[in-house]
């Protein structure tokens, strides 16, 4: 009796170990391919570079933002001098002189599961208190990835009061591009972003 249990014993610590090596291996499978890769480039609107407060306006055509084309329209690139960026040095309005059109292209692999996440607010200026801001954001690849509209009040100078927008979207292509129009209806005082980033989720 005793040399029988001995050996199911054993044959129970064989079947352990090979539990445990398969977690092991399926651990190793599971790390994220790309997590931490930087899929797109200028993410927090740091170049161009800006001078303390200032608020410079960029139109349709200047490559100052690349790889961001601006389409059509203009944005202004303001310090966090003038009102708090999220991070870094820099934030957009994306109604500079007109309401403006933005997009950046990336490489992305079909059938791979991305997330978009950013920050935005409203320009606060003192004299557009009240303003409720309004963009749409697309991702399309050889369809239409991802599509949504942000709504944002309440920004002041002291306080931009900065939301974070995070959606999923799936890759149908080997590029995608993301695009951002300004809909507030005000040619000078409209969406502020900063902070962009889509991280595999492989
Ligand atoms: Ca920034």
């Amino acid at each position: 009796m005793g040399h029988q249990r001995s050996k199911e014993t054993r044959a129970r610590n064989r079947s352990w170990g090979a539990a445990w090596l398969l977690v092991v291996v399926s651990g190793l499978l599971a790390v994220p391919r790309s997590a931490s890769a930087a899929l797109l480039g200028n993410p927090g609107f740091e170049t161009p570079a800006t001078a303390p407060g200032a608020s410079d306006t960029f139109s349709a055509g200047s490559t100052a933002m690349a790889p961001w084309v601006i389409v059509s329209g203009s944005v202004d690139v303001v310090n966090t001098g003038y009102w708090p960026s999220f991070a870094g040095q820099n934030s957009i309005d994306l109604a500079g002189v007109s309401p403006g059109t933005i997009s950046q292209t990336f490489a992305t692999t079909a059938g791979t599961q991305y997330e978009l996440s950013f920050r935005y607010a409203n320009n606060g200026d003192v004299l557009n208190a009240g303003l409720v801001a309004k963009a749409s954001v697309t991702v399309s690849g050889s369809a239409s990835l991802l599509s949504n509209t942000i709504t944002h009040t309440g920004s002041t100078l002291a306080n931009m009061n900065y939301t974070q927008f995070t959606q999923a979207f799936t890759a149908d292509a080997s590029s995608a591009t993301l695009r951002f129009t300004d809909t507030t209806g005000n040619n000078v005082a409209g969406t502020v972003l900063d902070e962009m980033s889509v991280t595999g989720r492989a």
